[in-house]
């Protein structure tokens, strides 16, 4: 890989003058947040050349582009990556030292770019990694919310939601590009005219809004590609001219205000849940029209023929949250280029594609047509016609089939149904694990796939590994480096060359060694944030992740309440020192969620103050889990659990993260569990409970009765009686009764238990039993582990983009060069 040459006496240089320009002082008065923004500044500027070299270069051998379409980028941190991307890292570390600077006390001023809920918005950050590095033009398209994903604070064991100002200080990164202002319309109503035998659609009588673009640099690795991430910020259209108006104006203006001010205001912070609220639709609305608007007008700027709009440009729709898309793409084809219905839907149909994230419920977008038609009356009767067409379709393939339209339909029964949206626009259609393509397939999007069979394929997810094991566990990377060379950076099935030392007792031992630093890297946090004191020998055992009932955090905390009574009851028996670590946000409307979390803290504050058990057991909730710390988390993890419902998690990506760090997975046969188990082999794993097969099965039986569980087996009965009789609660022994209640009477969908927890708790607390007796073993822990890494290499984001690339998009790969090097 091309290393691009450092000038170090400029850089600080640039990071002096940045500190007397931005704030008026000489380094040595600077706080240590003006160092972080004037050595963001430094490397920003470090980055403009390669960044125009890029755009000339796309300009130049014009590239077909995707643009990823997604609500959430979950970035993190910014300067540390990038540094990692330029290959600038150790130059840069140094550097600072020589003017007394650590460059991770830096790093650690800069706050997290949280722009995202979980998951799904740190894969589409994981993508723009990938796609920059392997050299294919890309832009992401979202939204810069002014406040991201909430911060969490943990007051007396429950969470409480602090707002993300993340943006107080300001960014360094990013680059506001007024020029390229979109405007983009809400409400009213469309008056058609007959202009020669052609309708022509006018929207009148609306508000508008003007979309102004934030872009943020996407430093590719070693390659000098720089691709763009666009964030689109509101304005008022006009600014206030006071005395201009007169009071219609006036109130116009006040609610033009009012309306920009909203629309980018705040994520909403819900992971696999739909709100339903106005001012959502209005968020995607707004970017997704003003991004196809950017793209249009990108492509006409060196292409006449406006039909062929697909050959350069390709629309990835993340999730349903930007599916009205493909009715922006439609309306603008026609009421603004002047196509035909066909020649639009041509042009549209193979330009849209669209990822499937979840089959849960209640996520699924359905929007009512009065809200739709009200705010969106263009879209809305574009998205009615297609519905025509749809079902006329349906109707010719399956005859008097009335069922198939009642199920298929775009609307029916009031509701716009987004998904069904996608799937009929889209030419490709894609799951993100093998087991939940299968799903969607057998069972979610059956009549979809018998229908049009050619559009379903599967992309697993994908990290990345310059986040995930180069910048976030230095120590593991540079043992990596130092065993099979440093290509796995950028090919990481490369790191397979180390199953060759999983005997070698020499390589266990510093593998070994290494995890135990980045315990003791953890536990330092830990001590700093919860005061809480940790032993780095005990097996740290790790769920990190959004709270929601599928995960099943509730199962791993009352295993541990299981756990407790045992070593209570059998205080001589032999048990391996275990630390539960538990991070995980709540939607804040998530009340089941929440209270799971001021349980899990409640028997924290038990179990981490009962002298009596000599330290076998410690709990530790790590208050607001984000990108940044979740780095330090994998890096320290012998035990990742994943442990979802099987069949839930669709795929699930934070269990990559672990493996590729060196953690066993503890965990069900679900979303992407399965293929690691593949890779990996079962004999290094700790799998578990129901399938995904017997999951659904029991489902459609209306469940089971775990009053069968409570009656017979007295330990778990134990454990759920101490969820009322106040155990964890003395105060107030009904605090957890709805958690007992959801367990036993109803948990919802009009059943208990609806997730299974109790009917997998045997197995779950069995596999537990195996992993404590495998850690004891020392050196076959250190063989399972490595092993782990070793065999990570599919789950790069690297992969999961070459086969975007490959079998959706047909992209060209590009390379820059500078000039420097020419
Ligand atoms: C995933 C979501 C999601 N699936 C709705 N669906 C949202 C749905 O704000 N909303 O309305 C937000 C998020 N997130 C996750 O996607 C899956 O649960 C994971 O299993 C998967 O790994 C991840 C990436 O594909």
């Amino acid at each position: 890989m091309a290393k691009r040459t450092f000038n170090k006496e400029f850089f600080i240089r640039s990071v002096k003058y940045n500190v007397r320009t931005l704030f008026r002082k000489e380094i040595e008065e600077a706080t240590e947040q003006q160092i972080f923004q004037a050595v963001g500044y430094a490397v920003k500027d470090a980055i403009m050349d390669a960044w125009i070299a890029t755009q000339k270069e796309y300009e130049k051998s014009d590239p077909k582009i995707v643009y990823y379409m997604s609500m959430e980028f979950l970035m993190g941190r910014a300067l540390g990556n990038n540094l990692i991307n330029l290959t600038f890292y150790d130059e840069v570390k140094e550097a600072l030292e020589e003017i007394g600077l650590d460059l991770n006390m830096i790093e650690d001023q800069e706050p997290d770019a949280a722009l995202g809920n979980g998951g799904l918005g740190r894969l589409a950050a994981c993508f723009m990694d990938s796609l920059a590095t392997l050299g294919y033009a890309a832009y992401g398209c979202g939204i810069r919310y002014r406040y991201g994903m909430f911060k969490q604070q943990i007051v007396d064991g429950y969470q409480v939601e602090v707002p993300d100002m993340w943006l107080k200080n300001g960014n360094p990164f990013e680059l506001r590009r007024p020029e390229y202002a979109k405007t983009v319309k809400f409400g009213g109503y469309v008056r058609i005219e007959n202009h020669n035998g052609k309708n022509v659609f006018i929207q009148e009588g609306y508000q508008s809004v003007l979309a102004v673009p934030v872009d943020l640099p996407i430093v590719g690795y070693g390659n000098n590609v720089i691709n763009t991430l666009r964030i689109w910020d509101a304005e008022a259209v006009n600014s206030f001219e006071l005395d201009r108006f007169d009071k219609g104006e006036y109130e116009k203006a006040v609610e033009q205000e009012n309306l920009a001010r909203n629309l980018v205001e705040v994520l909403y912070p819900n992971d696999n849940h739909m709100a339903g609220k106005e001012l959502r639709l209005k968020q995607q609305y707004f970017f997704v029209s003003a991004s196809v608007q950017e793209a249009i007008a990108k492509y006409k700027k060196n292409h006449s023929d406006i039909r062929k709009f697909y050959e350069k440009a390709t629309f990835q729709l993340n999730d349903t949250h930007p599916t009205v898309a493909v009715a922006e793409l439609m309306r603008i084809l026609m009421d603004e280029e002047g196509l035909e219905w066909d020649e639009a839907w041509d042009v549209t149909t193979k330009t849209c594609a669209y990822t499937n994230h979840t089959i849960m419920a209640e996520a699924l977008e359905k929007w009512p047509i009065e809200l739709f038609s009200r705010l969106l009356p263009r879209i809305y009767q574009i998205v009615e016609e297609i519905n025509r067409r749809f079902v006329i379709e349906i109707q010719k393939q399956y005859p008097n089939n009335y069922e198939k339209v009642k199920k298929m339909a775009i609307i029916m029964d009031g509701q716009v149904k987004m998904a069904h949206l996608a799937i009929v626009a889209g030419y490709s259609v894609n799951g993100v694990a093998k087991l939940h393509t299968e799903i969607l397939k057998k069972r979610e999007l059956k009549d979809f796939y018998e229908m049009m069979p050619q559009k379903f394929n599967n992309k697993t997810n994908g990290i990345t590994q310059r986040r995930f094991l180069l910048h976030g566990n230095p120590l593991l990377a540079k043992w990596v480096t130092e065993h099979v060379g440093d290509e796995w950076i950028t090919d990481l099935p490369r790191i397979k060359g180390l199953a060759v030392y999983v005997d070698d007792e020499k390589a266990q031992h510093e593998f070994m060694n290494i995890k135990y630093q980045n315990k003791v890297r953890l536990a330092k946090y830990i001590k700093e944030h919860n005061g809480i004191d940790v032993d780095p020998r005990s097996i740290f055992d790790v769920q990190v992740k959004r709270l929601h009932e599928y995960k099943r955090q509730l199962m791993n905390i009352l295993h541990v309440m299981y756990l407790y009574n045992q070593i209570k009851e059998h205080p001589e028996k032999d048990f391996y020192p275990r630390t539960f670590i538990f991070g995980a946000k709540a939607a804040a409307g998530y009340m089941r969620a929440k209270l799971t979390i001021k349980l899990i803290n409640s028997v924290a504050d038990v179990v981490n103050n009962d002298a009596s058990i000599n330290g076998k057991l410690k709990v530790v909730f790590i208050e607001d889990y984000r990108v940044s710390n979740a780095e330090w988390i994998f890096a320290a993890a012998d035990v990742s659990e994943q442990i979802s419902t099987a069949s839930k998690e669709a795929s699930g990506t934070g269990n990559m993260k672990f493996m590729l760090n060196g953690a066993v997975t503890l965990g069900t046969m679900d979303g992407a569990n399965v293929e690691i188990v593949e890779e990996v082999g079962e004999e290094n794993a700790f799998i578990f409970g129901m399938s995904a097969d017997e999951v659904i099965d029991l489902e459609s039986k209306g469940g089971y009765d775990p009053s069968q569980l409570f009656n017979t087996d007295q330990e778990i009965r134990h454990v759920l009686m101490q969820l009322i009789n106040g155990e964890y609660a003395p105060n107030d022994p009904e605090r957890f009764r709805e958690l007992y209640n959801a367990l036993l009477i109803d948990g919802g969908y009009n059943r208990p238990d609806p997730y299974f927890i109790l009917k997998d708790f045997r197995s779950y607390a069995d596999a537990q039993r195996r992993v404590e007796e495998a850690y004891r073993d020392e050196k076959r822990w250190a063989k399972m582990a490595m092993l782990n890494v070793a065999h990570s290499g599919k789950f790069t984001s690297d992969r999961t983009i070459q086969e975007y690339v490959d079998d959706i998009w047909k992209l060209d790969k590009v390379t820059v060069k500078l000039e420097e090097e020419a």
